[in-house]
């Protein structure tokens, strides 16, 4: 049965800006207070899904969330019509309004952590929405996604849609940013890779001393309990929390994979030998092409000002790939020479394209960011609700919205 892997984007709001919530994201916290353009964010986010569309990728859309959150405000005791909240809000604690504003939903790698039919117990896609709890204004997505998920894959013969973990740091869980997976073809059994920050319950483990982990091992396992994943489909990985500590704060900000490869920056892992050693034990005869990016020649620096990691790894044709990356790439000399050193070198990446997403970026969200990935074989892909699915009239008709 053909299989395929589908990129759901979240179509920025009209609420896009820049308010500096994020500690830990470099950008956010570096552009606070910059002006945005929602319109231009909104349109660049289109042109790079209908781009990856026209590539033959199937692309959906995922619509944005009602900001400002009035429940939110009128949970924590603002009272009145709509105009007296935001305005008390606005004179009370602006910070607050600030976050109950934000698009942040538009980065739906965040969205939820999924799991295709070929590797879980009962056959069908599960979802587990992520419970952003490590940041109060993602925390406050969890409950629209999950109905926003549920519309698009409607069918309980092939979807299973889960309620996001315990809203504790415990548990904390940033969904498909943290969570890779690795497979010969998209509907066949992978092996999934779920990266976390830190333990939840073990304080004598590593962890980061400067900024936050988001994730944690517990959430992780969570995930793949829910998901009814075999332990010899799943790798646990502890990201290096140096790398958290110098503003990578999603594993999708330092390493990248698709089908059979792993685009990882030589710093991203905490015991990198051993991982890669049950990655490619749990593939079995399916060769796991370790893409390592040394130091010496991409800094970690380099990698979080340019998002070189969180790039989109597309399959072209067969055993060919392209990467998508953002402007920021080009403008950094050590990673354009990097990449084009990559397309020539004996690996299935073939190709650069990159894409201005700057609006996003600002805010620390790259192409991968954008991105939510779907493997489905075709009778699930013929179960998405056809409303979300980019073509060109959904292209036409959001860019004259
Ligand atoms: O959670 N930025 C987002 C960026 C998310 C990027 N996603 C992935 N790496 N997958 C975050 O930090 C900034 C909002 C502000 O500052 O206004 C923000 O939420």
């Amino acid at each position: 049965m053909k299989s395929f892997e589908m990129n759901f984007d979240g179509l920025v709001g009209p609420t896009h800006n820049y308010a500096g919530l994020s500690a830990g994201n470099v950008a956010s916290i570096k552009n606070a207070g910059g002006v945005s353009s929602p319109k231009k964010a909104a349109q660049q986010g289109l042109l790079k899904a209908k781009a990856l569309s026209d590539l033959g990728i199937p692309q959906g859309i995922l619509a944005p969330h009602l900001r400002p959150d009035l429940s939110i405000l009128k949970r924590i005791g603002f009272t009145g019509s709509e105009e007296q909240i935001i305005e008390k809000a606005f004179k009370q604690a602006p910070e607050i309004l600030a976050a109950c504003y934000s698009s942040s939903a538009m980065w739906t790698a965040n969205a939820a952590t999924v799991s295709p039919s070929a590797d879980t117990e009962d056959g069908k896609v599960h979802f587990t929405v992520a419970n952003l709890n490590n940041k109060f204004h993602r925390s406050i997505e969890h409950e629209l996604t999950g109905k926003i998920l549920k519309a698009t894959f409607p069918d309980k013969n092939y979807f299973v849609h889960h309620s996001a973990l315990p809203g504790v740091s415990h548990f904390g869980d940033e969904g498909a940013a943290n969570h890779t997976r690795f497979c010969s073809e998209y509907g066949k059994a992978g092996v999934e890779f779920f990266v976390y920050g830190k333990y939840g319950f073990r304080a004598d483990k590593p962890f980061p001393k400067v900024f936050p982990a988001r994730q944690t091992l517990e959430a992780s396992q969570a995930v793949a309990r829910l998901h009814g994943l075999q332990d010899q489909n799943v790798v646990y990985a502890q990201q290096n929390p140096a790398v958290i500590d110098a503003g990578v704060f999603h594993n999708d900000v330092i390493s990248v994979g698709n089908k059979n490869v792993y685009f990882y920056h030589e710093y991203a892992l905490l015991d990198t030998k051993n991982v890669l050693n049950e990655l490619q034990s749990k593939m079995g005869s399916e060769k796991l092409h370790c893409i390592m990016v040394p130091a010496s020649e991409v800094s970690v620096q380099d990698a979080v000002e340019s998002y070189l990691f969180n790039s989109q790894l597309i399959s072209l044709e067969k055993d060919s790939m392209a990467i998508i990356v953002p402007e920021e790439c080009r403008s950094n000399k050590n990673v354009w020479n990097y990449l084009q050193k990559l397309i020539t070198a004996d690996t299935p990446v073939k190709e650069v394209k990159v894409f201005d997403v700057k609006e996003s970026m600002k805010n620390g969200g790259g192409p991968a960011c954008l991105r939510l990935r779907v493997a489905l074989t075709e009778k699930e892909i013929n179960a998405v609700n056809p409303n979300t699915v980019l073509n060109d009239k959904l292209f036409s008709e959001l860019n004259s919205w």
